[in-house]
């Protein structure tokens, strides 16, 4: 006789005398109740009680609980998680849930007298898959003007948390690691030698257009257990502005001459600096390498002449004047125009050849041209 079907001496006592009879001591009836309703994720403690329990005698039961990962929803191919824990009848089991694999559950009761049931409760938890969330930041140099990203300047894309991950935001919720692809699309007249898309660190990368109009950047996110997010950024490009004429020395009047005696010599008519997003001058220090520099085209109006000469192949910031090829009294007027990498009719100034200043766009104070007059002494 198996231990648990110990007998248990009952004492009847009947009209006709006492008698003895041998009870059989049933194995508890047990169930397994699971406190919280799914879906369950990583992260979760699960807990458990046992239910149902109903033994034929009053006698103190006692839980035996342990818990397994197993590989499949079927609870076949488990790995106990730790060692079995032992409660009375109101005892709550708990387990972390710590993977993606299905959590087993198996309870086993058994009453004082050491009566249990030869199959164990058994309940199985499947652990739900959150998929991961993200975002692509995207800085690089906007023109204030147009709010377009500046054409052949870099754009940094970065990954980042999507939304809605409350305060612990992660790409992945349950912790998964998560792989990512790219892939861009460039706007109609694009080269590949031109424009270039490469990594940056392990987290981004670096877009620099070669043409203007819209640019798409899609980033897709998998976090291996069937978790898919995908984001994708419309980038709009365009021409960067024409460049300004920012400081000249000496200040550059509309109206006036700026007088240069003869005895001092040359003097030199210098433009300082040039705003520019591509082409600003001085060249900014540690700028990338697709930034370049403003470019300087100079003409003169000799005295008495009707309209300006260009002086061919005279590229630099300044021009010297020498009082020395004129006689006093001498009015000539020297002008300084300046052009970024943006070549082409759109930027081909079109005042009028006697306007001493020209802009591109009519009021911007951003001029292109500014003209000094100078008076021999
Ligand atoms: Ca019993
Ligand atoms: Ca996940
Ligand atoms: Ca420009």
């Amino acid at each position: 006789m198996p231990s648990w079907l110990a007998g248990i001496v009952v004492l009847f006592v009947g009209a006709g005398g006492c008698f003895f009879t041998e009870v059989v001591n049933e194995a508890p009836v047990s169930g397994i109740r699971t406190l919280k309703d799914g879906p369950h994720f990583i992260g979760e403690t699960l807990s458990f009680n046992a239910t149902k329990t109903v033994d034929d005698v009053v006698s103190n039961l006692s839980c035996e609980w342990r818990a397994f990962t197993c590989q499949d929803s079927a609870g076949t191919n488990c790995t106990p998680i730790g060692e079995p824990e032992f409660y009375g009848i109101t005892g709550e089991f708990e387990v972390l849930v710590e993977s993606h694999e299905t959590i087993k559950i198996q309870l086993q009761v058994t009453d004082e007298l050491g009566a249990t049931r030869l199959q164990p409760d058994i309940v199985t938890i499947d652990v739900n898959n959150r998929a991961p969330s993200i975002d692509l930041e995207v800085t690089g140099h906007k023109e204030p003007q147009t709010d377009l990203f500046v054409l052949y300047r870099a754009i940094d894309l970065v990954i980042a948390p999507g939304v809605g991950g409350g305060d612990d935001v992660t790409l992945d919720p349950d912790g998964d690691e998560v792989t990512f692809s790219w892939s861009y699309l460039a706007p109609p007249g694009s080269q590949e030698s031109a424009r270039s898309f490469d990594e940056v660190g392990e987290d981004g990368y670096r877009l620099v257009p070669d043409v203007s109009g819209q640019w798409t950047v899609t980033l897709t996110a998998d976090d291996g257990h069937g978790g898919t997010d995908e984001i994708t950024k419309t980038i709009p490009v365009g021409v960067d502005s024409p460049p300004c004429l920012q400081s000249l020395d000496p200040v550059a009047d509309t109206s006036g001459f700026y007088l240069v005696e003869s005895a001092d010599g040359a003097r030199s008519f210098s433009v300082l600096s040039v705003v520019d997003a591509l082409d600003p001058f001085p060249m900014s220090p540690g700028a990338d390498e697709v930034f370049g520099t403003s470019t300087f085209r100079w003409f003169l109006k000799e005295p008495g002449a009707a309209s300006f000469t260009w002086i061919a192949g005279h590229v630099a910031e300044s021009y010297a004047v020498d009082p020395l090829n004129y006689e006093p009294g001498d009015l000539l007027e020297l002008r300084v125009e300046v052009q970024d990498r943006v070549q082409g009719a759109e930027r081909e100034l079109t005042c009028a050849d006697d306007a001493r200043a020209c802009e591109l766009n009519a009021g911007s104070q951003c001029f292109q041209r500014l003209t000094w007059g100078v008076q021999i002494q």
